[in-house]
């Protein structure tokens, strides 16, 4: 396949680029040598006293090759260890300083390097990609003022409302602690029987039930910084701020059947689609987009600005687009930088800070913490992918893996004998100051009654999906509740999904074989102290502020490019060029990726004699890993394809996930041979149509209207 010409990467382009270039090692034509420089003759064989005789302890070969293996692994992230990273570039397309005095918020002509780590959250380092998950969405900034990192997720809310919540959601998710089991799955008792007392979670938890936990690639899935975060300008003026990222390229995902099969076909898919985009020069974008809202207007709505279970719809407060993102580069090393690097949302810049909202206050905690176990020291911050482009230099000292050489004799502040530095800096040259929000308060151990309203935002994602979209969350509770095995777990699960919406609870419940409960035993929101007024704490009667947020929905997403779709055209020897040129013309110049799936590796000939090297036998891929499927003509090709039983079942599994599918003339045999003979006039089914056509179809991602024959079809 013929690769889009590939843009320039912007190695060395930016400060960050050239100051990882310092520590960057290449081995071509260099000689093998120990870690002190030592030129190795042999690394096969172990020093031993006679050719079959015993190893010798002396061998310091041996004992440093093996020693270094021992301790290669570092432990993996307690959550979001399973990740992907990229580097970029964040531009700015117009100044805000009314809002914010941050300098990348203000220079339209810097180029921020930025790095991004895309994660799931439950799984261990080595599982699926497409697991039913939050995808993590981290983004460091490095500005010239010091590091900012923006670390969020692709959904705008969270579970929990207070940072105490947290080992205990995560705790009922990860496997089941007696036997470890299940891996990257919330499909089990504890989570679920967390997830009914805990009604705070269940907002995230419908969003995880939708599309949006089984994206089609990390390039198409927006992120959220979710916490109300604030802006400052110079006059020290706040305004509350949520972050948003818009994919360039839409919202898209995949279906949950596809999710399951993916998983087995290729559990890198998330991170090879990534990979493979940026290094075919197809970078993938976001937009950044702020909802701002003023420091007055901060009790003027029906919920909480400091509850991170709630969104503030996008028709309520619009997202201003401020810049954009690109991703342009890919790692030189997973471990060096995708698994070394730290984020903290304490790392923020003038111009920037934090709210009271208790679940961003904790994680101010934990993320520095969590550093120092995973990487080991409190110089963390000293690793390259960590380093920060400003300057930095203080009175913090020593500690495992010093790699920097202070010089001076002094090490504290105030001080003479070092002329006073390094020195303090005036807020005026920059320093960062913490906004002076007033606080006069009683310290108590409780939760604001503002923060009970659990019902009212899952309620309005439900409403706010389209029919389509709203059967896949019906499907997703009724597989992760027939998971479980506790009915009680699963009865006061529907009681609490009734509280969302009647009609979703009692598809659920047929789904499941058991009746919605009229009313529970036990209060549901124990997620409060013990000794704290249950009553009050009940989750409150549902509101309605908002009949439908339509940006809450994949169907209003966008539907114009096919850039970096994948489309399989079958072929064996005989197919015809004309047909297969006609539709390559028109999709490759779109920027599609088209491959060849043929019945053997190597080349396949074409009607006129030519070779063209297969880019899949058919025994090593899946109809799950394409966008869509074409099938040209050529009589002895499609005689080929019609007698290979893999082939028909890769066309039906298309059609099955609502995919896009083309044939032209003799195309249309193999087209007969499966369940699409009967579905010709399918909006997305292309029997000797236009190219334009499919390439529409493509751009549309699915035909969802295909969805209720579509499940019929069994693959
Ligand atoms: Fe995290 N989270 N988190 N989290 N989180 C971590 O930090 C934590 C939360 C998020 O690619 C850990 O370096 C607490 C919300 C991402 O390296 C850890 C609480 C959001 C990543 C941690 C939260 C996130 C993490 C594990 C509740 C979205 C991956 C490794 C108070 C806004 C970053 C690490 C990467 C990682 C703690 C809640 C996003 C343990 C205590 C809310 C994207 O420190």
């Amino acid at each position: 396949m013929e690769q889009p010409k590939k843009k320039d990467s912007g190695e060395g382009t930016s400060k960050k680029q050239e100051q990882l270039s310092q520590y960057k090692k290449d081995p071509t034509n260099k000689p093998l040598t120990t870690k002190q420089g030592l030129k190795v003759n042999d690394t096969n064989n172990s020093l031993k006293s006679g050719e079959r005789g015993a190893t010798l302890l002396e061998d310091f070969l041996l004992r440093e090759k093996i020693s270094s293996f021992d301790h290669e692994r570092i432990p993996e992230r307690i959550v979001h260890a399973r990740g992907s990273g990229a580097h970029g570039v964040f531009e700015l397309y117009k100044p805000i300083p009314e809002y914010t005095k941050a300098g990348i918020f203000n220079d339209t002509s810097r180029k921020t390097p930025v790095f991004v780590r895309f994660s799931t959250v439950a799984g261990s380092k080595g599982s699926p990609d497409l697991a039913r998950d939050v995808r993590g969405f981290a983004t460091k900034f490095y500005t010239d003022e010091g590091t900012w990192d923006l670390v969020g997720n692709n959904m705008p809310i969270f579970f929990i409302q207070d940072a105490m919540k947290f080992p205990d959601l995560i705790h009922s998710v990860k496997p089941e602690p007696h036997r470890e089991i299940p891996q990257a799955a919330s499909a089990h008792d504890t989570f679920y029987d967390f997830v009914s007392h805990t009604t705070e979670t269940l907002h995230n938890h419908i969003w995880v039930m939708s599309d949006r936990a089984i994206p089609r690639s990390l390039r198409m899935m927006e992120g959220f910084g979710i916490h109300s975060f604030r802006m400052i300008n110079d006059k020290g003026e706040a305004h509350f701020v949520k972050f948003h990222w818009k994919p360039l390229l839409g919202i898209h995902s995949v279906t949950w059947d596809e999710a399951l099969k993916i998983n087995g076909a290729d559990p890198d898919f998330h991170r090879r689609d990534l990979w493979d985009a940026i290094e075919a020069g197809q970078y993938p974008e976001w937009e950044l987009g702020l909802q701002l809202i003023p420091e007055a207007d901060e009790h003027k709505f029906d919920f909480d600005l400091l509850d991170p279970t709630k969104l503030i719809p996008e028709e309520m407060v619009p997202v201003q687009t401020v810049g954009k993102m690109t991703l342009n580069r890919n790692p030189d090393n997973f471990f060096a930088e995708t698994e070394q690097v730290a984020f903290l949302p304490g790392h923020i810049v003038p111009g920037l800070d934090f709210t009271n909202d208790p679940l961003l206050q904790g994680r101010l905690f934990s993320y520095r913490d969590t550093q120092l176990s995973r990487l080991g020291s409190i110089n963390f911050q000293q690793i390259p992918i960590n380093k920060s482009v400003a300057e930095t230099h203080n009175n913090q000292r020593d500690g495992h893996m010093q790699m920097e050489i202070p010089k001076g004799k002094t090490a504290y502040f105030p001080n003479s004998i070092g002329g006073g530095c390094p020195h303090l800096s005036k807020i005026a040259e920059g320093a960062f100051d913490s906004y002076e929000e007033r606080i006069d308060a009683k310290k108590v151990r409780t939760r604001s009654e503002s923060f009970s309203d659990h019902f009212s935002q899952p309620a309005l994602f439900y409403r706010s999906l389209a029919e389509w979209e709203q059967a896949h969350v019906a499907a997703a509770y009724t597989f992760e509740l027939g998971k479980c095995t506790y009915d009680s777990v699963k009865s006061r699960m529907l009681w609490v999904i009734n509280q969302i919406d009647e009609k979703l609870a009692q598809k659920v419940a047929e789904g499941l074989g058991m009746e919605v409960p009229a009313k529970i035993e036990q209060p549901i929101n124990q997620a409060i102290g013990a000794d704290a007024d249950v009553k009050k704490h009940q989750p409150g009667k549902k509101k309605n502020y908002l009949d439908k947020s339509p940006a809450l929905s994949q169907a209003n997403t966008k539907f114009d490019s096919i850039a970096t779709r994948k489309v399989a055209v079958l072929v064996a020897d005989g197919f015809s060029s004309k047909d297969y040129e006609k539709v390559i013309n028109s999709l490759e110049k779109e920027g599609a990726m088209l491959m060849l799936v043929a019945p053997h590796g190597g080349n396949v000939k074409c009607d006129k004699g030519h070779d063209h090297p297969v880019d899949a036998a058919i025994n090593t891929t899946e109809s799950v890993l394409f966008d869509a499927v074409y099938v040209p003509g050529g009589k002895k090709s499609v005689e080929m394809l019609v007698k290979t039983a893999k082939f028909t079942k890769f066309l039906n599994e298309a059609f099955k996930h609502c995919k896009a599918i083309a044939a032209n003339n003799e195309g249309e045999e193999l087209i007969d041979k499966t369940v699409i003979k009967a579905f010709k006039d399918d909006k997305a089914v292309f029997i000797n149509d236009s190219a334009d056509e499919f390439r529409n179809a493509i751009a549309q991602h699915r035909n969802w209207d295909r969805m209720a024959v579509a499940e019929e079809v069994a693959v």
